[in-house]
Order: structure tokens, then C-alpha cells, then sequence
């Protein structure tokens, strides 16, 4: 079959994010010819498309949606209006329309019945499951995670899952630090109560064998990225693999620039580790900044950790990054200066260049265990904030408002 995947746009300027969702399904396509257009790329993406099906004459389109929206407040962008502009040609095509992604799995249903023209919806993860759906559409049955037009295939073991394939969006339209994404493991074992991901992914972690991410490390070098970020949930956990993979990243040789998301429990000792086996930045998201915020988010580790582990990281030369909500429960306007405290105290000591704060908003999403404490049995689909309040809420429009105008 004649596969043509599709990245939906995101409907402004974006510093452009390579999509490795549609990578891994390509991965997984094996006699299926293979095409792929970033709508995300390109200034008139439904030109843009209807001249790709002129061009590729496809049987079936295959459309990630990696986010509906940028859970930003107070304003926030609505990625689905331009997935809305692209349903509006394929309306006037005739093959299969297959629709999946992560931020489309937290709310398949309401996007169908927004947009009918999606034949098949896929929910989570699909290297294994798109290529049955494929068959099944050349005449074999219907595979049994195939129900009502939405297939909600069992979560894979990553050691089955096949390389993914970085030829069908070419390395070079996605220049930037960390563009490209390199996934080590998939689930969480902790709790935050914002988060997404335990639904998304699961609730273990899935760890992936470690030549498999050696491989993988080697085929972006060879298409030419100059640097990649691990996407995982918490690189430093499991601690067991943790090791190992660092261990094994220290072998490569001529490995790009890296970075990874941690936890404030990360081991001290390893960070300068990290460093010699090439990482470059690391996240940690701490979220909350006092120890009722910390019980109440359900947060793993512990809050003590935050400043020791920053430092360290700096000391080893590493760039960090740490993000706080304006507001959680258990945390409002005297928190939110307690963070601005911090984030002066970070950046005065540790580096004005090397140490980002970013003050984000809590975005609850159906699925996430604060959404069905707070809202429960409420879809959320448009977006609903924890927000701050009184002077935290001022505080933080204001704090958006010049950020933005700085960017
Ligand atoms: C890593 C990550 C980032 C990194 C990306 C770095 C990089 N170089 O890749 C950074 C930090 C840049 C980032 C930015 C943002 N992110 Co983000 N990100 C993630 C994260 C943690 C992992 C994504 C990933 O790489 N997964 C690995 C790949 C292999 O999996 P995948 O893309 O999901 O693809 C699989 C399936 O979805 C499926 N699939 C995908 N497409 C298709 C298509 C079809 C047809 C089929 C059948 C199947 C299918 O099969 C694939 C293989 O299994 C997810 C959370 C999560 N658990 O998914 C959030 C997530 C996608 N991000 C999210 C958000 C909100 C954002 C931002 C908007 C945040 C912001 N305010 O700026 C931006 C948007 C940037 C953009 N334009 O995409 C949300 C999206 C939810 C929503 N609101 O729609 C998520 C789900 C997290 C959450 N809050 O719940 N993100
Ligand atoms: S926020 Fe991170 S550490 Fe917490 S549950 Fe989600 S993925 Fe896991």
C-alpha cells in the first residue's frame, strides 16, 4: 500500500520539532511504500497537502496529532483549528484516513466526532497496530484491538518494537538543539497528579534494550542531527538501567550534544557522568516549591533535593532548566514569590546564561488524577487551568505578557 504520513500543522511559528511518532511507524512499515510530509514546516499547509496526494497518489493517509493545544495560560494556542483546516481537503479525497498521536489519544472520540472524515482512529501507541490496520484494509480481519473505528492496540514491548526510520523527514529541515527525540523507555511509576502520562503510557516503566538505543543514537548521527534529547519521562529511573545506559552512552564515540528530562533524586555523582557521556542540559521539574505542594501533587523523591542537585549540575557544566506551576494545590501567591525568589537566586549564583526558570500554568487533562479529583467525570477538552488566584493571577499574566514581548 502507498502510505503517506502526515504531521498536522501547528498553525504558527514554531521552532520546529521532528516527528518521531510518525518515524516509528515508518519503522514498522516494511513492504508498505512510505511517504511523509511536516504540515508543521510549511506556511500554506493545505496547499501544501493536497499537492502531496497529487504528487504521491497515496492509499491511506496516516495524520499525527502530537498536541491539540500548549496548555499555556492565559492565552493558549489551539493546535486542532489547522488539523481542522487539512480534514477540510482530505473531505474532497478519497482513500483511508487514519488519525493518531499523543495528544489526539487523550481525546480520540471527541476528535472524531468533531471531524468524521477520520476512518480510523488509533489510540496510543501504533508501530505494531498500524501495520494490521494496513492489512485489514488490503482485505485481512480486522484486527481484535479494531472496534467502532478505534483501534486501542496493547501497549508493545520495546523490544519488539522496530528502529524507527529518519529518512522520510530528512534531518535537515530540523535544525535546533535537541529537535530530534530519542526515546529510552515509555510509562511512569510516579504520581503527579497533572500528569498525562501514566494514561498515555502506562504505569510501569517499558525500558528499551540499550543496543536498540545505541542503534538508534548512531542512525541520527548518520542523517546528520547535531544533537537529540532523550524524551523520556524521568531519564534517572530505574536506577539499575539508568546506569547501564549511562555506562553504555560513555563508550560512543563522537556522540552528539544531549539532554534529558530528571528527577530531583538523580544521584549527585552521576551528573558529572552525564556530562563526560556527552549530555549538555537537563529539565527537572519540581513543579511546586513547598512541602504541602509537594505532598499534595503527589510528587516522588523529595522537595530537599531540588537546590543540591541544581548546583551540581551546574557545577559539572551542565545548562539547567527547572519548571515551576504559577499554582498547585497547597501553593498560591506566596509560593509564586517564593519561586521568583528562586529563580533570581538560581540565575544570580549559578549562571544568568545556564539556568532557565520557566513558570508554567497546570493544564488538567482527563486521565490525569487532579482533573478526576477536581473535575470529575468532566471531559476537559477545552482547555481548564489550575489557576492562580488574586494577586498570584496578576502576577503571572504579567510575568507571561513581558516574556512573551521579550520573545
Ligand atoms: C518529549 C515531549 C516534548 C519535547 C519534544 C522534544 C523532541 N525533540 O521531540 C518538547 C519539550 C519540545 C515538547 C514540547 C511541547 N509539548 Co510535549 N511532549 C513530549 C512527550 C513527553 C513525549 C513525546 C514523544 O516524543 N513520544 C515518543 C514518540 C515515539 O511517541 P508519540 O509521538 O506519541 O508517537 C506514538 C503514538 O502517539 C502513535 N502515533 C503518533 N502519531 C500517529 C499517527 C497515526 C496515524 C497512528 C496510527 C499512530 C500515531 O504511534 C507512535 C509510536 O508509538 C509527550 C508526552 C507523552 N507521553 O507522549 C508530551 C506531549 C506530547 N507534549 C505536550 C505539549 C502540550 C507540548 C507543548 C505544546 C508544550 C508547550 N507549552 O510548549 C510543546 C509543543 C511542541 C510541538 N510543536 O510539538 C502534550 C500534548 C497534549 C496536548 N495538549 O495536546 C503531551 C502529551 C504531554 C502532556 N501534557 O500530556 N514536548
Ligand atoms: S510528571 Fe514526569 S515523573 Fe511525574 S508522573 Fe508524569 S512523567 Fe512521571
Amino acid at each position: 500500500m502507498r502510505v503517506l504520513l502526515v504531521q498536522s500543522p501547528v498553525g504558527r511559528r514554531e521552532a520546529p520539532i521532528y516527528p518521531i511518532g510518525l518515524a516509528y511507524l515508518a519503522g514498522g512499515l516494511g513492504d508498505h511504500d512510505c511517504f511523509g510530509i511536516d504540515l508543521s514546516l510549511v506556511d500554506s499547509p493545505s496547499a501544501a497537502l493536497k499537492a502531496e496526494l497529487h504528487a504521491v497518489n497515496p492509499d491511506v493517509v496516516a495524520v499525527s496529532v502530537r498536541n491539540i493545544d500548549d496548555s499555556s495560560y492565559p492565552v493558549t494556542h489551539w493546535y486542532l483549528d489547522s488539523f481542522g483546516e487539512i480534514m477540510k481537503v482530505l473531505d474532497k479525497w478519497e482513500g483511508t484516513v487514519i488519525a493518531g498521536g499523543a495528544g489526539f489519544s487523550i481525546y480520540p472520540e471527541r476528535i472524531v466526532k468533531l471531524w468524521p472524515r477520520i476512518d480510523i482512529a488509533m489510540v496510543g501507541e501504533g508501530e505494531l497496530a498500524l501495520p494490521l490496520l494496513l492489512d485489514h484494509l488490503d482485505g485481512a480481519p480486522a484486527p481484535p484491538c479494531l472496534c467502532d473505528g478505534i483501534a486501542k492496540p496493547q501497549r508493545p514491548s520495546l523490544e519488539d518494537i522496530p528502529l524507527p526510520d529518519y529518512t522520510v523527514f530528512p534531518a535537515v529541515n530540523y535544525p535546533g538543539k535537541g529537535s530530534v527525540g530519542i526515546q529510552t523507555r515509555r510509562g511512569c511509576v510516579f504520581n503527579c497528579a497533572y500528569c498525562t502520562y501514566k494514561s498515555l503510557s502506562g504505569s510501569s516503566f517499558r525500558l528499551r534494550p540499550i543496543k536498540h538505543v545505541l542503534a538508534d543514537i548512531q542512525q541520527i548521527t548518520e542523517q546528520g542531527f547535531e544533537s537529540f534529547m532523550f524524551v523520556d519521562s524521568v531519564f534517572d529511573h530505574p536506577r539499575k538501567y539508568y546506569n547501564q545506559l549511562l555506562s553504555a552512552l560513555s563508550q560512543v564515540e563522537r556522540i552528539p550534544p544531549w539532554g534529558a528530562w530528571m528527577s530531583e533524586s538523580a544521584p549527585l555523582e552521576s551528573l558529572e557522568t552525564m556530562y563526560h557521556a556527552g549530555c549538555r542540559w537537563v529539565d527537572f521539574s519540581p513543579d511546586v516549591i513547598t512541602e504541602k505542594g509537594w505532598k499534595l501533587m503527589g510528587k516522588g523523591g523529595s522537595l530537599k533535593r531540588l537546590w543540591p542537585v541544581v548546583k551540581q549540575a551546574r557545577k559539572v557544566g551542565l545548562t539547567v532548566g527547572i519548571n515551576f506551576f504559577s499554582a498547585s494545590p497547597g501553593e498560591n501567591s506566596y509560593a509564586l514569590i517564593r519561586k521568583f525568589v528562586f529563580m533570581a537566586r538560581a540565575r544570580i549564583l549559578l549562571g544568568w546564561k545556564s539556568t532557565f526558570i520557566n513558570i508554567g500554568t497546570i493544564r488538567l487533562y482527563k486521565g490525569a488524577p487532579l482533573a478526576r479529583k477536581l473535575h470529575p467525570g468532566e471531559e476537559l477538552f477545552k482547555p481548564v487551568f489550575y489557576k492562580p488566584r488574586g494577586l498570584a493571577d496578576i502576577v503571572i499574566r504579567a510575568f507571561q505578557a513581558v516574556r512573551k514581548r521579550r520573545r
